[in-house]
């Protein structure tokens, strides 16, 4: 409760901020990052998403703390396109935003607002959260689709995926949870679970991202796959703005 109570002051004394955590490819090029809200507070210091977006989602706060995630997002997307740093950005959404009716005019909004190609933002959602939303969600997805913002699936696998339903929405990417990918090559199962994934991915069209890689060899198997792209502290940790952009200067 206290901490309720502290998420509604942080909510008006804006102390939430954005890391940026890099998505690569094969050669290790940033292709993408995913925004992760974080949250600074006066005497507990840094708390992590995983402790209050469960909190912010019971009370119904996450709709406000959405927003200013997406806001502060475009904000930021705007300020790297004009310094010619074009890279998608990826949200991630909760089931209350997702069933909103008013989440897709309000991104639309942001985009057209910060002047930004609709295909910069990008949208994570889970996939139980999907499918015990679908009726309501369905329309939602359709619309992003239609206005070129891409939908990944985050933490693919450990939901109950339907795979029938996989096929009928509009998606664009498989997110392999880090679960499946911790103890890779070793493994079996894990192996036997990401090869998969990566081929109904094939099968449906989607393209694929792991999560959570943190070593080589982990890396070297899921190139064996043909897996996209990876995300995971082997290549970058979730950074804060300035250090994001030192990354992507270097690189370019
Ligand atoms: O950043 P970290 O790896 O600690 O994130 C922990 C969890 O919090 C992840 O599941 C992530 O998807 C979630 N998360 C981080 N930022 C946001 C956000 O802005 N909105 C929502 N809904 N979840 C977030
Ligand atoms: O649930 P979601 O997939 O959004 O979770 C993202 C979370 O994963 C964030 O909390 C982020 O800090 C964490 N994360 C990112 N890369 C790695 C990694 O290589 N290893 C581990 N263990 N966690 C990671
Ligand atoms: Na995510
Ligand atoms: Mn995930």
């Amino acid at each position: 409760a206290q901490l309720e109570e502290d998420l509604h002051k942080a909510l008006e004394s804006n102390s939430f901020d954005v890391f940026y955590q890099a998505k690569v490819d094969s050669k290790g090029q940033i292709v993408g990052a995913e925004a992760l809200a974080r949250w600074f507070h006066p005497t507990r210091g840094l708390i992590s998403p995983a402790d209050f977006i469960p909190i912010a989602e019971e009370t119904g706060l996450i709709i406000e703390l959405g927003k200013i995630v997406l806001t502060k997002v475009c904000k930021q997307l705007q300020l790297w396109f004009e310094k010619g740093i074009k890279i998608p950005v990826a949200v991630n959404l909760s089931a209350r935003q997702l069933i909103n009716q008013n989440l897709q005019d309000d991104i639309l909004n942001l985009l057209h607002q910060h002047r930004l190609p609709n295909e910069l933002l990008e949208l994570e959602v889970t996939e139980t959260l999907l499918l015990e939303n679908l009726d309501a969600a369905l329309p939602i997805l359709n619309a992003f689709h239609r206005n070129g913002i891409k939908v990944s699936i985050d933490d693919f696998g450990t939901g109950y995926s339907s795979l029938a339903y996989l096929k009928s929405l509009p998606l664009n990417t498989l997110k392999i949870d880090k679960s499946f990918i911790k103890e890779l090559p070793n493994n079996e199962n894990d192996k036997a679970i990401v090869e998969a994934i990566a081929y109904i991915a094939k099968a449906l069209g989607l393209s694929t991202i792991a999560e959570g890689v943190e070593t080589k060899a982990q890396l070297n198997f899921l190139q064996s796959l043909n897996v996209c792209c990876f995300q995971g502290f082997y290549f970058y940790k979730p950074l804060p703005v300035e250090a994001f952009e030192d990354v992507m200067n270097q690189q370019i």
